[in-house]
């Protein structure tokens, strides 16, 4: 049984915990959006297994499936990711499951943000997002835990990251933007993260990634690697668009502290080089009114910071760019040296918006 709490997380002593804390397992949704993912939504369906498969050899994984989907992902999937019907717009598990947040005492209770597809009748991404918005209370009643539910809050779970020690890191960008609260100032927007993450201060990012159509989710250019210890999507190309947006990430870290008064431990990890639609990716893409356009030529927000920590594992997009691939993987086994660094080729994942950490959301073990 699994019922709606009238409270908040940080009143009754819960705090969202680091992604590289413990977890009883992960939550993905199947692709299928025809207009969304190429080629019936096939080959994005394979990379999607193959992250599925890699994350449940280290904790399991449940896999949300369409009913017109069911078997067809049932024969691709192997009996060891877990496979449950559930209806959903796409499939981008981050940004629609629960944000969970744990006590002391190991209990684990989920957050029902308000969803509308990365910014509604602004510049939302699809149209309609309603049964994307009821995702979050699906999960939670699945697996038993009460939940928090926000009644007209927005927020996505890729545009927040925690250290699980008392901060939150958000990008102005995307939680100032237009689309998302705009009759909040930034200061009531910080104090609904402090009361719903458990966090005591929240660090702003002036910007993510270039050309990220979630409005730049912090999720693609910084990662939370332990407390104190974050990854950031770098540029050495001063001429690229993506430098100025790094840097003043770069120079805002540099000079701030964290909740507990440390200084911040940042490792660079240079962006790929570009990835750019072709012709034929374009092209295999159904076209839809009310659905953002995939474009020939036009540049992907391919980063490596958007990877998954898993219990014991670390799930690393790479896009065929060997020298850049080949420095996010050693960079990541530095900083992760107890973890294995398992690399996906996520071209596919990436020509649908988004990347690993997107279509992931951690249950913590509590
Ligand atoms: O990056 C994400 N968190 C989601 C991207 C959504 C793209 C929808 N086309």
């Amino acid at each position: 049984m699994s019922k709606k709490i009238d409270s908040t997380p940080r009143a009754d002593g819960y705090r969202m915990p680091g992604e590289f804390e413990p977890h009883a397992g992960c939550w993905m949704i199947w692709p299928e959006r025809t207009d969304n993912w190429r080629n019936g939504a096939k080959p994005a369906q394979k990379a999607f297994a193959e992250v599925a498969e890699a994350i449940a050899e280290h904790e399991p994984v449940t896999m949300c499936v369409s009913e017109r989907q069911y078997m067809a992902a049932k024969e691709v999937l192997s009996p060891r990711v877990r496979v449950v019907e559930m209806s959903s717009d796409d499939s981008w598990m981050r940004d629609v499951g629960p944000t969970f947040v744990v006590n002391g005492k190991g209990d684990v209770r989920g957050v029902d943000w308000r969803f509308n597809a990365w910014g509604g009748l602004v510049d939302g991404l699809y149209f309609p997002w309603d049964k994307d918005d009821k995702v979050a209370v699906k999960v939670c009643e699945m697996e038993g835990k009460d939940y928090y539910s926000l009644e007209s809050f927005i927020l996505e779970g890729g545009s927040i990251h925690t250290d699980g020690d008392g901060t939150a890191i958000v990008t102005e960008a995307c939680l100032l933007h237009e689309s998302r609260n705009p009759d909040l100032t930034k200061h009531e927007i910080e104090n609904t993260l402090r009361d719903y993450l458990g966090v005591e201060k929240v660090l702003w990012l002036p910007n993510g990634i270039y050309l990220d159509e979630t409005n730049e989710h912090v999720d693609n250019i910084v990662h939370y690697c332990a407390p104190g210890v974050l990854v950031l999507a770098w540029t050495d190309d001063e001429n690229d668009p993506q430098y100025p947006l790094s840097k003043a990430a770069l120079d805002y870290l540099e000079g701030e502290t964290d909740a507990r008064g440390r200084k911040l431990e940042i490792h660079k990890i240079h962006i790929p080089d570009e990835v750019l639609i072709t012709k034929e990716e374009s092209q295999g893409v159904d076209s839809v009114d009310g659905t953002l356009p995939r474009v020939e030529g036009d540049r992907q927000a391919a980063s490596y910071a958007n990877f998954y920590i898993a219990n014991g594992a670390v799930i690393l997009p790479v896009f065929g760019d060997d020298v850049h691939d080949r420095a996010a993987v050693e960079t990541l086994r530095k900083v992760f040296p107890d973890r294995k660094i398992v690399s996906i080729y996520a071209r596919e994942i990436i020509l649908g918006g988004g990347n690993i950490h997107c279509i992931t959301q951690q249950q913590p073990l509590g």
